[in-house]
């Protein structure tokens, strides 16, 4: 597939609010319940996926990052080209709420302005546990003007929702993008023909 065809998305987040398990679940259908079985994220891991919409095919090429400190400094470098970021906060943890200012600064230091960010809770199947209220999770990414899920990884609730989502609103922003650019790549000598004076 051309590579102008190949849409970046990135998956952030404090360690262990389930980033890797939101990916291999979109990507392989599964949930890694076995502890031995769960190998923490060095740096980045990468997956893509076709995806049609309408009259459009992409390649939605999502990497799954280490929210880890001692990586902070690879990780970093990714968010360049990236069209979409996934924040994750964990919905039974308080901290990882409050986390999220320290992510949507690194996001805006870091990120196109232009990217799409999707606020993630995760570990919906745990609502008896829930330390973050919905309200106040909302009220946070309305401040921001991020959209907001909840999703179950173990439970597979709302993780396609999310991904085919991000991949709409990334193709959308694209077209229009396309429209922009043929617009400032009008001829000029054209442009002053239809100009009245
Ligand atoms: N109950 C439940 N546990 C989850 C879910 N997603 C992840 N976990 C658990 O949370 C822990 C951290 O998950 P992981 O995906 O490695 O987090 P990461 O560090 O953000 O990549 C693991 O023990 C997972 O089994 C979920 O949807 N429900
Ligand atoms: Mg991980």
């Amino acid at each position: 597939m051309a590579e102008e065809n190949i849409r970046k998305i990135l998956i952030i987040g404090e360690s262990g609010v389930g980033k890797t398990s939101l990916f291999i679940r979109y990507f392989r259908d599964e949930f890694i319940t076995d502890p031995s079985k769960q190998i923490p994220t060095i740096g980045v891991d990468c997956a893509n996926r076709k995806i049609k919409i309408g009259e459009n095919e992409i390649l939605l090429q999502v990497w799954d990052t280490a929210g880890n400190h001692a990586f902070m400094l690879i990780v970093d470098t990714f968010y360049r080209g990236v069209e979409g970021i996934i924040l994750c906060y964990d919905i039974t943890s308080r901290e990882s709420f409050f986390e999220l200012e320290v992510w949507t600064n690194k996001i805006k230091e870091k990120a196109d302005k232009n990217a799409i960010v999707y606020l993630v809770g995760t570990k919906l199947d745990e609502e008896h546990r829930r330390e973050v209220p919905l309200e106040e999770v909302q009220d946070f990414a309305k401040a921001h003007d991020f959209k907001h899920f909840e999703t179950s990884s173990k439970e597979s609730l709302n993780i396609e929702n999310v991904f085919e989502s991000m991949a709409k609103e990334v193709i959308i922003k694209r077209i229009a993008k396309g429209i922009m650019l043929s617009d400032v790549k009008k001829d000029p000598k054209k442009e002053r023909k239809n100009k009245c004076c």
